[in-house]
């Protein structure tokens, strides 16, 4: 029988699917298949083989905080209804409904923030984006269907080039993109109105992280007096760093950088690859939500009325 969390575990793990909403889901509906799929001896048989599911695709990746959201999200309401005395077959098609709903919402979420975002895109603007986002796509797609004439620079985001996959899926929507070197990103930032970018994390602060290298270009965006705009579902909120938890960073494997042999005959040569870093707020102008537009520094209200318990 094929192994629903191990499979995933792996996709997730080697970015056979990736991007933040993308791994949140599919991690759910492993949780899903698993719980269909297996026998379990009593109640709290199924809570702990849950837990562990859990656990597992959690590991796979550690930065983007919607994983780990979604699935404490199945895993809780599993115990509540344990707690409330459910039989096994009730509470399998409670977790059942409780994954199905998260997708459901998930994908209205990227649909409402689609509607809300195309508003920020004027006719005539220039629009850079990094990396590859689900959300930031469907602004661009809403725009598009509104009749918007834009333009966008996507960095071809070194060294996965997650901006290929941005650039091709513009160009087949008919938008007009342009692919640019990550270094040339200072170069076009004097024709750029806006920066568009997701988000794999949100801290209590109102910082961002997203992508390695969003935080120069939001850097660059100052200096060059562009509007900086994140585009993320509120379950990428990070709710413990209310707390003051930090945010991890993902280290990947040097290989991604440079090819073995080239590593081999240049021994000497420490190869680093963060994934991600972490935009300070003050370069945000706004976080655009499913719950509307929020500033930076009024994040973490949203964060308390959606995580009242942290
Ligand atoms: C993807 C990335 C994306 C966010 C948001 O990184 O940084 O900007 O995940 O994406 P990776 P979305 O390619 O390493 O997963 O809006 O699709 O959730």
């Amino acid at each position: 029988m094929r192994d629903a969390i191990e499979e995933t575990h792996a996709l997730v793990r080697d970015m056979k699917i990736r991007g933040a909403g993308r791994i949140a889901r599919v991690a759910v509906l492993a949780l899903k298949e698993y719980c269909d799929r297996t026998d379990f001896s009593s109640v709290a048989d199924l809570l702990g083989r849950l837990q562990k599911a859990g656990q597992r695709l959690k590991s796979a990746r550690p930065t983007a905080v919607s994983l780990p959201n979604a699935v404490n999200l199945v895993v809780s309401v599993a115990k509540k209804n344990a707690e409330k005395g459910l039989s096994l077959p009730d509470l399998k098609q409670v977790i059942d409904d409780a994954c199905d709903n998260f997708v459901a919402v998930s994908d209205k979420a990227t649909q409402t923030i689609a509607a809300i975002g195309a508003k920020r895109i004027t006719d005539g603007d220039v629009v850079m984006t990094h990396c590859n986002s689900e959300a930031v796509t469907e602004i661009f797609a809403t725009a598009h269907a509104q009749g918007k004439s834009f333009e966008v620079y996507a960095t071809e985001t070194r060294p996965r080039y997650q901006g290929r996959i941005t650039a091709a899926d513009l160009a087949r929507r008919g938008i007009d993109v342009s692919l640019i070197p990550d270094s040339a990103a200072r170069l076009y930032m004097h024709k750029v109105d806006k920066v568009l970018v997701g988000a794999d994390a949100i801290a209590a602060n109102g910082a961002v992280v997203n992508k390695i290298g969003t935080s120069q270009l939001a850097l660059v965006a100052h200096e060059s007096r562009a509007r900086f705009y994140v585009a993320a579902e509120t379950y990428k909120l990070h709710p413990t760093t209310m707390l003051g938890e930090l945010v991890e960073i993902e280290q990947r494997s040097s290989l991604e950088v440079v090819p073995r042999s080239w590593m081999e005959s240049n021994g000497g040569v420490k190869v680093k690859n963060p994934a991600f870093d972490v935009t300070p707020p003050e370069y945000i102008d706004i976080i655009i939500t499913e719950r509307g537009i929020y500033p930076p520094q009024g994040i973490v209200f949203l964060m308390k009325e959606l995580y009242p318990e942290t």
